[in-house]
This record gives structure tokens, sequence and C-alpha cells, in this order.
């Protein structure tokens, strides 16, 4: 049996931009729900939603049959929880609140088996398909994707720095956190902080590397294409639903 080829990792290397959705709803079936529609990726999100390992498992054999490509972001830049994620079959990291180039020289370790890094080694995982895939030990960082989250002050000083480390494939800017570490909570939309992203994805893009968004602000996703970006979030299934039951219900309320 071959290893799955990473086609998110290698539309970003052949310079694609792709779009993809936020799955915060921690379900099976909502992911079913939303793998179907047409993403390019579909992001499950174990930083801020209830997804555990045990959790994350069915999730991502929901999307499995859909040609969405699963990304997990992490609950933190965790080597533990980087090898249990891997072992699972996941290719695609985000990895929150990255801001040093040694914190990101760390996570490309935790993927990477010894002696190049120290990603533990298990054999009859999911990963490997359950010992089918004989080439996996080899070959594994091929189709792996790494992409930290720069997302403080510190993070966006360091760009540069982070996206020379060997072995990361893009950097995404989060908006919600850098808003709140420029004194701007909330503010996603102000105009300092969309010019520090916009500036954020040219310099990424100069370094070589893969740009990443988030918004559900259309003109702010294309503003960020426009600047470079190469990933962008449009949307999250959590706030789909919120904001459709809203409009719903006020219908028939107000
Ligand atoms: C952020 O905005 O801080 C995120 O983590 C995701 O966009
Ligand atoms: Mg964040």
């Amino acid at each position: 049996m071959q290893l799955p080829p990473n086609s998110f990792k290698r539309n970003l290397h052949a310079g694609r931009v792709q779009f993809g959705l936020w799955s915060t709803l921690a379900s099976s079936y909502a992911v079913e729900i939303v793998a179907g529609s047409g993403f390019d990726w579909l992001l499950i999100d174990m930083e801020h939603s209830p997804t555990e390992v045990d959790t994350l498992l069915p999730q991502l054999q929901a999307v499995a049959p859909y040609p969405t490509h699963p990304i997990v972001r992490l609950p933190s830049n965790d080597m533990v929880v980087v090898k249990r994620v891997l072992d699972i079959g996941v290719q695609t990291l985000l990895v929150p609140h990255v801001s040093t180039a040694e914190e990101a020289r760390d996570v490309v370790a935790f993927t990477r088996y010894p002696p190049t890094g120290v990603r533990g080694v298990g054999g009859t995982t999911r990963a490997t398909r359950f010992g089918r895939i004989k080439e996996y030990a080899t070959r594994a960082h091929e189709e792996i994707c790494v992409l930290p989250m720069v997302e403080t002050i510190e993070g966006m000083d360091n760009i540069e720095a982070i996206c020379a480390v060997e072995g990361i494939d893009g950097v995404f800017i989060g908006p919600g956190d850098l808003s709140a570490a420029m004194g701007k909570p909330g503010g996603t939309g102000h105009p300092e902080v969309l010019a520090a992203i916009e500036e954020g994805m040219d310099r990424i893009r100069r370094a070589g590397r893969a740009a990443g968004y988030m918004s559900t602000v259309e003109t702010d996703v294309r503003r960020m294409v426009a600047a470079g970006a190469l990933f962008c979030g449009v949307g999250m299934d959590a706030s789909l639903l919120a904001r459709a039951a809203d409009a719903l219900s006020s219908k028939f309320k107000s």
C-alpha cells in the first residue's frame, strides 16, 4: 500500500490558493455534512473546541470518503499531542501560538522520526494503514505539512526567522489573537490589525512560504489573497449553524 499524497501540501507548493472551512462542532456527523460542500480543506479544531484525540478519530473517518483535505489544529505545540494526531493519520497540522524560530524548530522535530527529529515510533497505526504502508517510516515527512500560527507581537517580529526553519510549509496569522495582542480585543477588522496581517502575508510569501489567514468577512479574505495568502478559512460550521438558527427564529419571533 502506498503513502497517500498530501494534496493540500502539493497545492501550497504549487502556489494554488485553497479555501477551507473551520469545524468546531466536535461532531463526526457535522463534519460529514460539511465535508461534501466543496471546500479544498476542512480544519478540525482541537484548540477552541471540545475535540480530543479520541473524538478526533471519528471526525477523520467521516471526512475520509470526501475530497476535502483534513487539517487539524492542535490544542498546543506539544510533542505528545503531535505524535498521537500523526499516528491516527493526520498529515497537515496547524500549530497555535508559535512565536520564535526555536518553537517552530520544535514542532518540525515533533513530526520527524529520529535521527532528524524526536517523533516516537509506533508501528501498527492508522497512519500506516495498520502496518500496510511499508514506506511510512522513511517517507511520512514528505507528505506531512507543518503550519505554525503566528498570533503574537513577538511572532510577527519573527516571521522571517520562523519561515526560515527547514520543514515549515506555511505560516498562518491568527487575527483573533493578534488583534488582542495589539490591544484591540475583538478587533479582527480593525484597520491597523488588517494592515499588519496584510504586510505579514507579503512577508511570508517573500520568505518563500505559504501564507494563511481566516476570516468570515469576504472582503478581508480577498484582500489577504491579493496580498499573497494561499490558504484561507472563510467560515466556521458552528457560526453557520448559529447564525442561520438566529435568522430563522427572528423571522417568527420578532
Ligand atoms: C485566531 O484568529 O487567533 C485564530 O487562532 C484563528 O483564526
Ligand atoms: Mg488564535
